[in-house]
């Protein structure tokens, strides 16, 4: 047994988390799997800035060498995103990555778990995994949902990637006992697009609201996540239209293709890419940038309510 602890959380993170300073979790998969090089490099580096000219603290989370650190710093960030060979593991993959020393990004599953175990509390990322179109034959659901039913973590999200099956995905979060709510609308977002279609009960409408609603999810006791479904800004997002034809002409390709598994997702991902003359992909970084700032003030509400309550 190597006496090495499997997870390092770094000096300056650890330093902000115990003075209560806001700290902001961030996903590595979207960097090294979701975004194409070498824009992924720089909008790793974008998206820990917002965070930080926000007044929060970016904890960016990957596995480097067998060792998942929460809070990457340059080299690290360079090397997931750079590098050939990184994997992409979820919750059940981190003791394999760990024991072989591999290089690995984490999903939002994996970034989840291990933001909460270091004891942050707000997690930004673009769009949620789910369930695959089709998810019969084989049946394809994102480790993100049950990750998400027992991690009381805050993600803020575009929703969920509009690849997926929406209405399913949001059948599945209602089992799993993951408490969902719009932020400032009750139209679920659609990731790249400002609206998916579906509707939401609830709502909440300032960074306050969402601390208040993760003090009281703590005081009963619930384990699972908190997601804050932040649409894409209406300027920023995909023509509906262009969406709608880039992403059945994906699904098509990857039904003939025969793609599977994790693939399924940066393939799809890509494809729209393509298929778009790169457009989903400003509407990707953009749907992230404005997740990652809203993670940042809720993360500065949240350390602002306990101060208020310790203080009380
Ligand atoms: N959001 C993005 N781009 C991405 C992802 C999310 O804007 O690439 C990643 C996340 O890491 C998420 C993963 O956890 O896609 C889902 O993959 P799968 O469907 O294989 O679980
Ligand atoms: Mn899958």
């Amino acid at each position: 047994m190597s006496a090495r602890p499997p997870l390092l959380l770094a000096p300056r993170v650890a330093e902000a988390l115990a003075a209560r300073r806001p700290v902001v979790a961030l996903e590595s998969t979207i960097i090294s799997h979701g975004l194409p090089r070498p824009y992924n490099l720089e909008v790793a580096h974008e998206l820990e800035a917002i965070v930080r000219d926000a007044g929060g603290i970016p904890a960016t989370v990957g596995v480097i060498g067998g060792r998942i650190v929460v809070g990457l710093d340059s080299a690290q960030l360079e090397l997931l995103a750079l590098a050939d060979g990184v994997a992409k593991v979820g919750v059940r993959e981190l003791p394999l990555a760990v024991a072989s020393g591999r290089h690995a990004a984490t999903t939002v599953a994996a970034t989840a778990a291990m933001a909460r175990s270091a004891g942050v509390r707000v997690f930004a990322t673009g769009g949620l995994g789910g369930v695959h179109r089709g998810a019969g034959a084989p049946f394809d659901e994102s480790s993100d949902l049950t990750t998400l039913s027992r991690t009381p973590i805050t993600v803020v999200c575009a929703g969920v990637k509009s690849i997926l099956d929406v209405p399913a995905t949001l059948e599945r979060l209602e089992t799993l006992g993951v408490t969902v709510a719009g932020y400032r609308t009750k139209r679920f977002p659609g990731f790249y697009v400002a609206d998916s279609g579906y509707e939401l009960e609830w709502s909440l409408s300032s960074p306050q609201e969402v601390a208040a609603t993760m003090a009281a999810a703590d005081q009963l006791g619930l384990h699972g996540a908190i997601v804050v479904a932040n649409p894409v800004p209406f300027e920023h997002q995909l023509d509906p239209a262009v969406h709608a034809s880039a992403l059945s002409e994906a699904l098509a390709a990857a039904q003939s293709k025969g793609v599977r598994g994790k693939e399924v997702t940066p393939f799809l991902l890509d494809h729209i890419y393509q298929a778009t003359g790169g457009a989903s992909l400003e509407a990707n970084v953009w749907a992230v940038r404005n997740n990652v700032a809203l993670g940042a003030d809720v993360a500065t509400a949240w350390e602002a309510m306990v101060s208020a309550a310790r203080g009380a």
